[in-house]
């Protein structure tokens, strides 16, 4: 059931006992709306912590301390940021299935999955976490404002992306003026990867191949070149966004293999082409400019041609794309 922020409001209210849920292969949005909400419930005099069912990067470690972090029997269940259940990742999808009570989130895709869904379509789930806090009276300290901050930078490509908006500026204003450290944190998301990683994109950007007269790039990404290169998942925030920024280009997809040999694709497009609609019919999500979708491990030459063939439809959808080359 779909629900509005002041009912979201009084639901923390009224409960205690959280536990709150992010999505596999934790992001700054999913980490920072976390620890921001745990922050601002233990501020209430409730008892919060956050559950990711992979081991957090230790980049984004000051968004907590020891003990934040981990399981607790006959909570209230919380997911922020996580469209579907399924993304909750191994073992806590398990666990929690069909007892998420409330998911704050800005995904269109949304599965509805939660008792009660509160959905705005917006950069981040951090700005309804921000707004949420206003409604509450919460005191916004520095530790709040970088887990809000670190959100919305990130969720916006460092305030780059089509869903920055002027409320995203003055959220973020308003972060700045509490006093989120945004010099550290910006280099800490955007200005600093490893070695490991300009390994990983020079090998994936000489795997780049083109189609639809150069308005759909393609980058694949093996295990091979992760093992060659020794980064992880989490070095590699932001590679997805490369085949989008090549000229003319636009829609990019990023093609990642996992372990067992499936792929993750990554889909990043630019006006007016949808990721969103072409990842939903692949059995995905996401936004209309960013999504993503999995394809299967037993036929992958045939499920990238469905990958392409249902690219193209979404191209051929609006005669403004070719009109617009
Ligand atoms: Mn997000």
């Amino acid at each position: 059931m779909r629900i509005e922020l002041n009912e979201v409001a009084s639901i923390l209210k009224a409960n205690d006992n959280y536990l709150i849920l992010t999505h596999r292969n934790p992001d700054g949005d999913t980490l920072g709306s976390g620890f921001g909400l745990m922050h601002a419930l233990r501020q209430m005099g409730k008892s919060a912590k956050v559950l990711c069912c992979d081991e957090i990067p230790a980049k984004y470690s000051y968004l907590y301390s020891d003990g934040d972090v981990g399981d607790v029997d006959g909570a209230y269940v919380i997911a922020v940021d996580v469209a579907d259940e399924k993304l909750l990742g191994e073992g806590v999808y398990e666990k929690y299935s069909g007892k998420v009570k409330l998911c704050i989130d800005h995904h269109i895709s949304n599965k509805e999955y939660a008792e009660k869904l509160y959905l705005r379509d917006c950069s981040a789930v951090c700005e309804i976490i921000y707004d949420l806090l206003v409604m509450l009276g919460i005191k916004k300290d520095a530790q709040i404002a970088d887990c809000l901050y670190t959100g919305i930078s990130t969720d916006t490509g460092c305030y780059k992306f089509s869903n920055v908006t002027a409320r995203t500026h003055e959220i973020t204003a308003k972060l700045m003026a509490i006093g989120a450290n945004t010099v550290e944190i910006n280099k800490l998301m955007f200005e600093s990867k490893t070695r490991g990683y300009y390994m990983l994109e020079s090998a994936a950007l000489s795997t780049l191949e083109y189609y639809f007269d150069g308005m759909c790039a393609v980058m694949t990404i093996t295990q091979k070149m992760l093992n060659d290169s020794g980064t992880k998942e989490s070095d590699c925030d932001g590679i997805s966004g490369i085949p989008r920024k090549i000229e003319g280009v636009l829609v990019g997809a990023t093609l990642r293999e996992r372990p067992d040999g499936t792929f993750k694709v990554s889909l990043r497009s630019h006006d007016p082409v949808d990721c969103s609609k072409i990842c939903l019919k692949l059995g995905g999500g996401g936004h209309a400019r960013a999504a993503g979708c999995e394809l299967s491990v037993e036929n992958i030459e045939r499920d990238k041609q469905l990958l392409l063939d249902t690219i193209k439809e979404e191209l051929d959808r609006d005669d403004r794309i070719y009109t617009a080359q």
